[in-house]
């Protein structure tokens, strides 16, 4: 290769990691932001050495085989990869980085919003005051559950889950967890560990997600372990929507058996789920775990420094493939 590689970055970004990006690489940029379709994206890499992409754009295994001999890096502007087969990517030489630890303060804040918003019935406060319905008031008006004292459990009690669990401390909540192994003790912090997911979810007063979408946890959520949930227990998925069979949990909602559910991510997105939209007991974010100011600026950053390695001959930090 001679002079600067040149990079696709498939979205708008931060101003501030764009410049970067332009500072170090012959980088093209989406400056309208507009979602490339299938055939755009690998139209867009056959002349890059790297791609900047982010959940928005699927790499499944035609999209993979479809990519250049040149494309060297995949480095994704998220933590989850589920939508990179990494199998296809690794078969074709081709690295694949995510963007982990930078994104943990942020989306762990959307789980407590999540969970307070579905707990003090955010969303259907929200819609009254605003709709101008707000029309009585009564000691029995609005009640909500409390979380203090309460059980929050977590499941995949990775680096988003502890800081989770670090700020649900906050509220006196006892902690429990399920990972395949228990955490040292020192990042456990005396959080109960559960050796199965369906222990962990009937011992969960309030039970987060915190898994990456993967052959083994997609449906985790079915009918039979939100049966298996403390009746009035409350859901929050902040990390993927193919985590939870989103029929169950409205059959959950509707019956009474959940109290309520924080949802900031769907199977289908973006749109998310209308049978969810039209119940009261639930709280939604259109997937914004990730969205702030201060994170997308790290994320990007992140990115632009596994491509650095890369291209540095070095090893990326992030490494998934
Ligand atoms: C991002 C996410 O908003 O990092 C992830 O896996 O789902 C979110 O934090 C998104 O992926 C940004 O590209």
């Amino acid at each position: 290769m001679t002079g600067r590689p040149r990079l696709l970055v498939t979205r708008r970004l931060s101003p501030e990691v764009e410049a970067r990006a332009g500072r170090d690489y012959d980088a093209v940029f989406n400056p309208a932001d507009r979602v490339l379709t299938r055939e755009e994206l690998v139209a867009a890499c056959q002349d890059v050495d790297a791609v900047l992409p982010c959940h928005s754009e699927r790499f499944d295994a035609d999209v993979i085989a479809a990519l250049p001999d040149r494309l060297r890096l995949i480095a994704n502007h998220s933590v989850g990869v589920d939508h990179v087969d990494l199998v296809a990517a690794r078969a074709r030489g081709i690295v694949v980085t995510n963007t982990p630890d930078v994104l943990s303060d942020a989306t762990a804040e959307i789980a407590i919003l999540c969970m307070l918003g579905a707990a003090r019935r955010g969303a259907e406060g929200d819609r009254l005051v605003r709709e101008g319905r707000w029309t009585t008031w009564s000691p029995s008006f609005m009640v909500g559950t409390q979380v203090t004292g309460k059980r929050f459990g977590i499941l995949g009690m990775g680096r988003v889950g502890r800081v989770a669990a670090a700020r649900a401390r906050g509220f006196g909540m006892e902690i429990h967890y399920h990972n395949r192994r228990p955490l040292p003790q020192d990042a456990a912090q005396g959080a109960i560990w559960h050796d199965t997911p369906e222990s962990l979810i009937a011992a969960s007063d309030v039970l987060s997600l915190h898994c990456p979408a993967t052959p083994e946890t997609v449906g985790i959520i079915n009918a039979a372990r939100i049966a298996l949930m403390p009746r009035g227990a409350i859901l929050v998925n902040t990390a993927r929507g193919a985590l939870v069979d989103e029929d169950a949990l409205v059959a959950a909602l509707q019956d009474g058996h959940l109290f309520a559910a924080g949802l900031d991510v769907f199977r289908t997105e973006p749109g998310g789920n209308p049978a969810l939209a039209a119940l009261d007991n639930v709280f939604l974010l259109p997937h914004v775990g990730s969205a702030t100011f201060e994170t997308r600026i790290a994320m990007g950053y992140r990115a632009l420094d596994n491509i650095d390695a890369l291209f540095a001959g070095r090893e990326p930090a992030d490494r998934v493939a």
